[in-house]
């Protein structure tokens, strides 16, 4: 499948990110492969045929920078997707301000400068495609992780609005929500404890890859996507049934 169209996937160096970016391409998408490990994303880019920049998406000069860099190079951008985040495993008492405070800044502050700056392109553009990462873990309530489910919620809430408020410029907005997911990030943590729970919880027995959710990601990406918006599709198999 060929297209002409642009799309930037930022916390694409691994995991579901980079499962993303490689569908995205697979569906003939120049891909834009953004991450704070810029050796990563230029891995990911190199096997893709995309372009790769090195960025925090919280640094808001950063991401002006990257905007007009974007601006420059390509003079469009169809398709934002938002999934670069801190996923953090914390017990509650030990949940501190300053990890509260960086987790914001990354997965909501992070989400409203790119929606900010790319969005802006879009609607001058009158076409544009959104998909904002979120988790199940704003459903389950689970453990062990309270400010990243906080931000995972105002990931959800702020979908539904951005949808709102760019829908009369032809920009869908929307959310995917994964359940636990083998990726680089969790298989590094004690996130990779929990997968005999969520796999009994599961419809479907088996661990979820970023193959499972980058299809979803892609349906809402494309041109065929354009009447879905302010939705938030959960990618779980079947782990949360609501
Ligand atoms: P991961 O930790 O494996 O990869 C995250 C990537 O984001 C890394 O390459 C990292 O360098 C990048 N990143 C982190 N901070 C950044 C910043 N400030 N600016 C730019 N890039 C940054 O993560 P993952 O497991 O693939 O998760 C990806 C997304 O999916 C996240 O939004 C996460 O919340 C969500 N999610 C993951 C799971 C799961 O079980 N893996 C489940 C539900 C939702
Ligand atoms: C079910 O988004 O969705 C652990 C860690 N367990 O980040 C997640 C579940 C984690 C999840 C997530």
């Amino acid at each position: 499948m060929s297209n002409s169209r642009l799309a930037v996937v930022t916390g694409s160096a691994q995991g579901i990110g980079a499962g993303i970016a490689r569908e995205l391409a697979n569906d003939g998408f120049q891909v834009v492969v953004v991450d704070l490990n810029g050796d990563g994303a230029k891995k990911v880019a190199d096997e893709i045929g995309g372009w790769s920049y090195p960025l925090d998406v919280s640094d808001p000069e950063a991401v002006a920078a990257f905007a007009s860099a974007l601006k420059d190079k390509y003079g469009r951008v169809d398709v934002l997707v938002n999934n670069a985040a801190i996923v953090p495993f914390t017990p509650w008492p030990d949940v501190t301000f300053e990890a509260w405070r960086k987790v914001m800044s990354v997965n909501v502050d992070g989400l409203f400068l790119m929606c900010r700056a790319l969005g802006d392109m879009m609607a001058a553009a009158d076409y544009g495609r959104i998909i904002n990462i979120a988790s199940n873990t704003f459903v389950a309530g689970t453990p062990n992780c309270a400010h990243y489910v906080a931000t995972k919620g105002a990931v959800i809430g702020f979908t539904r609005a951005l949808a709102t408020e760019l829908g009369p410029q032809n920009v869908t907005v929307n959310a995917v929500a994964p359940g636990l997911t083998e990726t680089e990030g969790v298989l590094d943590g004690p996130h990779k404890e929990g997968f005999d729970y969520v796999l009994a919880a599961q419809a479907i027995k088996r661990r979820a890859y970023p193959s499972d959710i980058a299809p979803a990601v892609a349906f809402l990406a494309s041109e065929k996507g354009g009447w879905v918006t302010g939705q938030t599709l959960v990618v779980d198999g079947g782990h949360t049934r609501n």
